[in-house]
């Protein structure tokens, strides 16, 4: 039993003096809750961009301003501007989806985002390359099918992650609920959203428009996730806010709070650093809803307003200390956490092909590589996709790691579902070394504004490159986990990979090793700057030895450290040490 104490004063002022701002707090204050000139921007018939402080409210309606970086100098030299477009990310918790929004998304990309669609790492959609004035009707699109972007960018919090684990149905169901939950009760309220997308009237309001977020909303993004062990598929130590499912025989008792995960970092500030979450005690189900509150409040309240650099919650924790943070949530609960509960994690991978679920519904996880769904000469995904759509009536599930599931066939629906898996040879590339089926990348060029390599686009022919190693040193069937990000941002979390790499420059990278194989333990650097051939060198002599001397089970992570290439990392302050 939670032990209680006294109630905390949940009221507080919102308003901060404006000297302890840093320029985008004050931006925000001065948007009239997210409305800036967002409306005149959209029309603006000289530029397919919008203005500056209208690109940054955008990213709180879930839309990123980029320009084609593959034209960019070629358009300087004729002095034409950017080839703008926009990035589309939807708000979808848990990674679900029905058959009805999948075609609707299919539509939508069709018609509107270079026929593409992006399954992202924290198991949504992105459409890309949309045009200015195609936006609201994608959005509007969505609208018909109950989607939305709402804060699926900007500071606030984020798509709250859910683990796929359709095995275990009902508990997947259960905790699902919650992460859908958690999400309704974390996003803002956005009137803004509703008039600039869709057109409606604005209302005159009697109390504030955001009674949690106020005018300045959080310091940063706020990112929130659900793990069912034994699957860490969610990598729920890289979220500011982690829950961690202990089941026991009667189903879910609760769930072990893990708090101030976070992978971002500048290479040049070494006061930037990957952090993993603690977990600092247990709760019940119906009180998961008060603690996401009371977190995101602490964070609200507390985190760094004036550097956005030092902003993450990782940060607010790591000043104050794990034990005053931890008090503070209690005091906010009103109760004491009971003591966190044992678990264990295997895996942070998916199990991609067919499992039958523990209520006889079968479910069939795709890789898709780098999470691109497009219809490729070799593969029509999209098509196959959409075809599958049209006679499911289960639910499509995306993975943290980029992966698709079509989730809750039944006995009947299979054959036919079979079939068009094959028609459509959407089976096909879950074939592969066990490194390429859990190897991720982020997008990176030529979208991302804050690339400084190729990542998604790289990605399969350096590990076809590692294959060859693993084959030489018969490592092809052995998992390892291996993770891309264009830049130190770490969108494919990289930092808890067993073989990490960061973008420095167009083919140098920043080469990690030996974290964890569920995502338990950080990395180290052990090449900086590094071309592909040293990169490659390095795996040839680690790989090689560790197939020479690992011990049973031992994952690669592992044994680099117990072989000294390395030197764990045991907390993120000591990261660039
Ligand atoms: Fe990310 C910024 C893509 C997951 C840490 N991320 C970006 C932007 C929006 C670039 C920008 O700000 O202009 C990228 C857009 C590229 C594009 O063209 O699509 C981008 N991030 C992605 C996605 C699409 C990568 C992917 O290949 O799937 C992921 C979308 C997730 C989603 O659905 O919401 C994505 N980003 C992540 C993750 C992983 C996670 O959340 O589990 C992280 C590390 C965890 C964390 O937040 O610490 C991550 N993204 C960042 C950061 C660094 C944040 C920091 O604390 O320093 C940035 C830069 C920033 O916010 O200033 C960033
Ligand atoms: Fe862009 Fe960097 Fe994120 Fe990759 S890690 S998508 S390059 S911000």
């Amino acid at each position: 039993m939670s032990q209680t104490l006294a109630p905390a004063d949940r009221s507080r002022d919102l308003s901060q003096p404006v000297e302890n701002l840093g320029p985008d707090e004050r931006m925000k204050a001065a948007s009239d809750q997210l409305r800036g000139t967002i409306q005149h921007s959209l029309i603006d018939p000289i530029t397919g961009s919008v203005s500056d402080v209208d690109t940054k409210l955008l990213k709180f309606h879930g839309i990123y301003q980029q320009d084609d970086r593959d034209v960019r100098d070629e358009r300087r030299r004729q002095k034409l501007e950017p080839a703008y477009q926009f990035m589309i990310r939807v708000r979808l918790p848990g990674g679900v989806c029905t058959p009805a929004q999948w075609l609707k998304l299919d539509e939508l990309a069709r018609s509107h985002g270079s026929e593409m669609l992006r399954l992202t790492t924290r198991q949504t959609f992105q459409f890309h390359w949309v045009l200015k004035d195609d936006l609201r009707p994608t959005l509007a699109g969505l609208h018909e099918v109950l989607l939305d972007t709402i804060a699926a960018c900007g500071d606030d919090s984020r798509g709250v992650m859910c683990s796929v684990n359709p095995h275990l149905s009902a508990l997947h169901a259960e905790v699902h609920e919650l992460a859908q939950r958690a999400s309704d009760r974390a996003i803002p309220r956005m009137r803004a959203y509703h008039e600039i997308w869709y057109g409606e009237e604005r209302l005159a309001s009697s109390g504030p428009e955001e009674p949690f977020y106020g005018a300045t909303y959080m310091p940063r993004k706020f990112k929130i996730g659900f793990a069912i062990p034994p699957v860490n598929d969610i990598d729920v130590y890289t979220q500011d806010l982690g829950f961690i499912a202990i089941a026991g025989k009667d189903g879910l008792e609760g769930f072990n709070v893990a708090i101030g995960g976070g992978m971002g970092r500048t290479d040049q500030a070494p006061s930037t650093y990957p952090r993993l979450a603690d977990v600092i005690g247990f709760v019940t189900p119906d009180n998961v809803p008060a603690t996401c509150d009371a977190v995101m409040e602490l964070q609200r309240d507390l985190g760094d307003r004036k550097d956005r650099a030092h902003a993450r919650f990782k940060y607010t924790i790591d000043d104050r200390g794990l034990d005053w943070i931890k008090a503070d949530i209690e005091r906010r609960l009103g109760f004491k956490l009971d003591a966190s509960r044992p678990y264990v994690f295997d895996s942070n991978r998916d199990t991609l092909g067919w499992q039958t679920g523990e209520d006889g519904h079968h479910h069939v996880t795709l890789l898709i590589e780098n999470g691109r769904l497009a219809n490729r000469p070799d593969r029509a995904l999209m098509d196959g996709l959409r075809a599958i759509a049209r006679i499911h009536d289960g639910t499509f599930r995306l993975t943290p790691n980029q992966n698709l599931t079509i989730a809750q066939i039944s006995d009947a629906k299979r054959p036919e579902i079979e079939r068009l898996l094959d028609e459509y040879r959407l089976l096909a590339s879950a074939e592969g070394s066990a490194l390429r089926l859990g190897s991720m990348a982020c997008v990176a060029l030529p979208t991302c504004g804050l690339a400084m390599a190729e990542s998604e686009r790289y990605l399969p022919s350096f590990v076809t490159r590692i294959e060859t190693i693993l084959g030489r040193h018969g490592l092809s069937d052995v998992p390892i986990t291996l993770r891309i990000s264009g830049c130190p941002n770490g969108c494919s979390r990289p930092y808890v990979a067993e073989i990490g790499l960061t973008g420095r420059a167009p083919g140098k990278y920043n080469l990690y090793l030996g974290g964890g194989f569920h995502g338990n333990r950080l990395n180290r650097m052990y090449l900086e700057n590094a071309g592909e051939a040293a990169i490659l060198d390095a795996l040839d002599a680690t790989l090689g030895h560790f197939a020479r001397e690992r011990g049973e089970h031992e994952h690669f992570g592992d044994f680099v450290i117990r072989a000294g290439y390395v030197k764990a990392v045991m907390a993120g302050r000591d990261f660039n040490s």
